[in-house]
């Protein structure tokens, strides 16, 4: 395995030594669990004057014109451009994934600062109709204030940029606290942003702020008056202790939590195609997504063929050094999660299940396995809960209902899909009885969502919704007013209150 060279990519991408070097939180790549830096971290004081300095950067943004907020997000995204190949890298590097998947994690965030342009100049409103004669009624959306964002390490940068995007046309200051899994993509990512922003005469200092450090510092934030939205990606647990702090103080949040996705079988699927869509929906990034194709519920008269095609399509990932282009699967995160992923394969074999693949590889300090497809009895307990590894629990089903309801029986609601060429199956799956999930997708698999539609789930999930379709009116104050041009008084409802 070659050696990973922080520095050289580091300067290419624009960051010094010291932001990465001489401090307490150790970065680490999966790929060899080989230290990768020493990120200095925030003291408290230090996460509230950022918080501070973020607000006082929002009185001023929220003045610039939407679409003078949308240039600086333009810039944003052709510096994403031109740093592509090597913010790619090192996102392989930190989070390992393969490249392509790397690269397609900044194109997400290109996705999106170029959707986001255009957003900044469609923040509509709504004009209505007022009962009242001489009076006109609209809404109006308003810059909200600094905005929260605490992303995880699977997607360290492509989730910034979903909110921080937005966020940023919508008026908004940001204030980051990445996974402390992932500190040096956060870093470079905020290098880009700065250089951008520094040039950009409308951008006010301190419009974007980088918080480093444990779960003390996003605790801050989280309990911050200062900050009226926190975003924020990571484990149903994790939500819960954010959810309800956020809550007490009557701040928004978007919470986009654990998923446990499905995709169902029926007997009319294209085998070949459908084989290839749970092979990256299920191994693709390891098993990290929270789009992750977790479930397959099988109709009864395609399982014995589906299965061994399944076992034969495992057997010929290749698993390694996810910078190699023949890769497909790199490491888990750390040797924590393979150990999770060893004790929910422990408990499925205790509830019945029949295990293939899930063996640890040993090599270079990584965490590397095989993915594990297991074929399950039921939807036990540990079908119902996330295992963030590569493990793919196989179930039967024989009434196309019986599919649903085994879909729809879990507390996560994030994606869904099934394979059929049935028409009737089809739209039976995407009404109102069928996947209660966020997205659902037909012929395809639960991961790579495209960054057009709006993203988040239901349930556990956490309700959330980032990036496309209207998922900007979270990051913005919504106003009704009402303008009484006449030269009379009359009330709403008909009421008369004369006095004088
Ligand atoms: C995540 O795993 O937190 O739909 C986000 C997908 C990606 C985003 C995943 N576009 O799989």
């Amino acid at each position: 395995m070659s050696p990973i060279a922080i520095s050289a990519l580091m300067d290419k991408l624009g960051v010094p030594a010291s932001a990465y070097t001489g401090g307490t939180l150790a970065a680490r790549s999966p790929i060899s669990n080989e230290t990768t830096g020493n990120v200095p971290c925030d003291t408290l004081d230090e996460v509230d004057a950022k918080i501070a300095s973020a607000h006082k950067a929002f009185l001023g943004w929220r003045t610039v014109p939407a679409p003078v907020r949308g240039e600086l997000v333009r810039l944003l995204g052709e510096a994403l451009r031109k740093h592509k190949d090597d913010l790619g890298l090192l996102v392989t590097i930190e989070a390992g994934k393969i490249l392509s998947e790397g690269l397609g994690e900044v194109q997400e965030m290109i996705d999106i600062c170029d959707f986001a342009v255009g957003m900044s100049r469609q923040l509509y409103g709504l004009t209505m109709p007022s009962e009242r004669p001489g009076h006109a009624m609209r809404e109006v959306w308003q810059p909200l204030g600094v905005v929260g964002i605490i992303s995880a390490f699977n997607f360290p940068v492509a989730v910034w940029a979903w909110n921080a995007a937005l966020a940023l046309v919508c008026g908004d200051s940001i204030i980051w606290k990445p996974s402390e899994k992932t500190p040096l993509t956060a870093i470079a990512t905020h290098a880009i942003f700065e250089s951008v922003a520094k040039k950009f005469e409308h951008a006010p200092q301190g419009l974007s702020q980088l918080l480093m450090g444990r779960a003390d510092i996003g605790e801050r934030l989280v309990g911050s008056h200062h900050v009226p939205l926190i975003s924020a990606t990571g484990s149903t647990r994790m939500g819960l202790s954010v959810g309800p702090k956020v809550a007490a103080r009557f701040g928004k949040t978007i919470l986009e939590l654990g998923g446990n996705n499905a995709c169902i079988v029926t007997p009319s699927a294209d085998l070949d195609m459908g084989m290839r869509a749970i092979a990256f929906g299920a191994v693709g990034t390891a098993g990290q997504r929270c789009t992750t194709m977790r479930r397959l519920i099988v109709h009864t008269s395609v399982y014995a063929t589906l299965v061994p095609k399944l076992l034969k399509a495992y057997a010929s990932v290749n698993i390694g050094d996810p910078r190699n282009a023949s890769t497909l699967m790199g490491p888990l995160i750390d040797q924590a999660s393979a150990d999770a992923m060893q004790a929910a394969l422990t408990a499925a074999r205790a509830e019945g299940g029949t295990v293939h693949g899930g063996e640890r590889i040993e090599r270079s300090g990584g965490a590397f396995v095989t993915p594990a497809l297991v074929e399950m009895p039921g939807q036990t307990n540990v079908v119902k809960t996330e295992t963030f590894a590569p493990i793919l629990y196989v179930m039967k089903y024989d009434t196309l209902d019986e599919a649903i309801h085994t879909l729809r029986d879990v507390p996560q609601g994030l994606s869904s899909s099934i394979l059929t060429t049935d028409m009737r199956e089809a739209e039976r799956f995407l009404s109102a009885t069928g996947s209660d999930c966020g997205i659902a997708n037909i012929n395809m698999g639960t991961a790579g969502a495209e960054i057009g539609g709006a993203f988040g789930g239901e349930k556990e999930t956490g309700g959330g919704r980032e990036s496309g379709s209207d998922s900007w009116k979270a990051y913005m104050r919504r106003q009704t007013q009402t303008i009484n041009y006449s030269n009379a008084m009359p009330l709403a409802q008909g009421v008369s209150f004369d006095v004088g």
